[in-house]
């Protein structure tokens, strides 16, 4: 009797241990990347909102899909947070030959073609390596908000300036500079973290459909501006894939749901749970909020929407042609903790 009711325990340990640690090694990890050992090195990003993880690709496209989950943030507060630099071979043009690339003194706006941009005495490299302003006096400090404990793990997007990335690594709490392919493989190298496949699938793929199969799932929308023209294509043919199945099934009110992605900052879901006479139910939330907007996370709302204008609404969706800034709201009404959130 002993040993049965020892083995009862050990099978109820085994199913509870991995459920209570899931939870808590996404959010350990939380902002850090991560380079899965037993395979190829492939690296992953664990969003530092969601917890899930990212595949960041081939090293010839990790810069891009890092920019695509980057949060946009102004010079100001950009300013707050010190600045790391790698020691490595890869420095990119450096024109004056003071140790910082040229892309990174554009990004930091100091002078290229001088050594010393303030002429204090200190190069701007010495002044960045220690935390000073390479532009004037004193410690590098921003007059912006002080959202740094918000920011930390996330990809940076400088907006004010050419959208250049930053990595603001957790490890340090400094931000690196992504701007080459090149630099973003230096990070990925320099501050990746080995993980087996066992703990690597105890957080959320991004990618993974979890839900009933039996629900539709129509898909991923990005909302997203690509520069090379193919993959801009692709993205538009996606769009009108996703957005037609979803129509068809608000048409009739069947149960599907489709996200719609926007500029990798926010993650939106509509899912159609049900109808109300000849009206259409839909469950909206989000998956990834922007940091600041972070009470948005985990709260839900049921719409309604009527035919005439859902229809309308869904079908500007599908093809592509839809304002979001449209005044008139598609819905009729909105219950829920979201809805309250976003005063619908
Ligand atoms: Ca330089
Ligand atoms: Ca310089
Ligand atoms: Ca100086």
């Amino acid at each position: 009797m002993k040993i049965k009711y020892f083995s009862f325990l050990l099978v109820l340990s085994i199913i509870a241990i991995p459920l209570a640690t899931n939870a808590a090694l996404a959010d350990k990890l939380a902002g850090r990347i991560l380079l899965q050992v037993q395979q190829k090195g492939e690296a992953w990003f664990v969003h530092p909102t969601n917890l899930k993880r990212y595949y960041l690709g081939n090293p010839t496209l990790m810069l891009q899909s890092m920019q695509k989950l980057g949060v946009g943030v102004n010079n100001e507060d950009l300013k707050n947070i010190p600045i790391g630099l790698i020691e490595t071979k890869y420095q990119g043009s450096d024109s004056d030959g003071d140790g910082l690339a040229d892309d990174l003194e554009t990004a930091i706006e100091t002078d290229i073609n001088k050594a010393d941009s303030d002429g204090d005495g200190f190069d701007d490299y010495t002044e960045v390596k220690n935390g000073y302003n390479p532009l004037g006096e004193g410690k590098m400090v921003g007059s912006g908000m002080n959202l740094n404990a918000f920011l930390v793990g996330n990809i940076l997007l400088q907006v004010q300036q050419n959208g250049e990335a930053w990595y603001y690594n957790p490890l340090d709490e400094k931000r690196y500079f992504l701007g080459r392919p090149e630099q973003a493989l230096e990070i990925v190298r320099n501050f990746g973290l080995g993980i087996t496949d066992a703990d690597l699938d105890k957080i959320t793929n991004s990618q993974t459909q979890t839900e009933s199969s039996d629900i539709k799932n129509c898909g991923v929308i990005e909302l997203i501006f690509e520069e090379d023209e193919t993959k801009q294509q692709e993205l538009t043919s996606n769009w009108l894939k996703v957005g037609g199945c979803f129509l068809d099934s608000f048409k009739t009110c069947k149960e599907a749901k489709m996200q719609l992605n926007s500029f990798g900052s926010t993650e939106y879901i509509y899912d159609i749970v049900g109808s109300d006479g000849d009206k259409c139910r839909i469950k909206e939330y989000y998956t990834l909020v922007e940091p600041l907007a972070q009470d948005l996370m985990g709260k839900d709302m049921i719409c309604t929407y009527n035919q005439d204008r859902g229809l309308k609404y869904f079908e500007e969706l599908a093809n592509g042609t839809i304002s979001f800034s449209s005044s008139d709201p598609a819905y009729e009404k909105c219950e829920g903790e979201l809805a309250e959130h976003l005063q619908r």
